[in-house]
């Protein structure tokens, strides 16, 4: 797939809000990999996200990369947790700073030891502000989070508009994955007013509802993982599809 970011961004004029599906390499690895993803194209998924803060296994991930290429043609974007992450086969790379970690090395240590595989692999970098809210999750754990609270809009706002001003052209706003709470319409919002580029949300949607709020707030596109991992059903995912595009068309 040529030019991932353009294909995100014809696809969101063309839809309204895409969904992109998360397959962690450690919950969902092989065959069931592949079959999610099929699966997720039908229902009219626009990307596949592999990846998770805690998925350090490279050869899984190498494997769950390649089997889904096999049985999907959506692009494959991967979404790694640390340099780990980086893997050869997939489409592009959300190449994310973890803006609000207390960490630097989530900041731009990561980056550095991970770019060279990026360019050795052919992976087309996404530069990606990623900021985590809320508490409690892997994510939040693992990344060191000076974590922003549900109900501080505003702080969020400022990471996003310092994103705009350092050049990053996608903000993903990240509860964590299987969070009890998801990112709030209100937060969505106040970020939407800021930041021009793409936005993702993820973290805690499970349901057509939240998923409508979220992009009528201002979201260009939702990430789904645990409600799909955990067998969720995909007439809910296809009503959340539904949903999303209806909403911002
Ligand atoms: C996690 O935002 C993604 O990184 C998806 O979250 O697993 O809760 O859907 P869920």
């Amino acid at each position: 797939m040529q030019n991932v970011e353009s294909y995100l961004k014809a696809s969101r004029k063309k839809k309204g809000a895409l969904l992109l599906v998360l397959i962690d390499s450690e919950n969902s690895g092989g065959q069931s990999a592949s079959k999610l993803a099929k699966q997720a194209q039908q229902i009219g998924a626009s990307a596949i996200l592999v990846g998770g803060s805690s998925a350090t296994d490279q050869l899984a991930m190498s494997e769950t990369v390649r089997n889904i290429k096999k049985s999907a043609k959506i692009p494959i974007i991967l979404f790694p947790g640390n340099v780990t992450g980086v893997v050869p086969g997939a489409d592009a790379i959300l190449f994310s700073s973890l803006l609000n970690s207390n960490n630097p090395y989530f900041i731009s240590e990561a980056q550095a030891l991970g770019a060279q595989s990026v360019l050795k692999f052919g992976l087309e970098p996404l530069p990606t502000a990623y900021i985590i809210i809320g508490e409690g999750t892997t994510v939040w754990h693992v990344g060191c989070a000076r974590t922003i609270p549900f109900d501080k809009p505003n702080l969020a706002a400022m990471y996003a508009l310092s994103a705009q001003f350092m050049g990053m052209r996608f903000v993903y706003l990240e509860a964590g994955s299987g969070a009890k709470s998801n990112v709030r319409p209100e937060m969505v919002a106040a970020v939407r007013k800021v930041f021009k580029g793409f936005l993702i949300v993820g973290g805690g949607i499970r349901n057509p509802q939240t998923a409508g709020e979220i992009v009528k707030a201002g979201a260009d596109a939702i990430v789904i993982g645990t409600y799909i991992e955990k067998g969720g059903s995909f007439k809910t995912i296809a009503e959340i599809v539904k949903t999303i595009q209806s909403v911002r068309k």
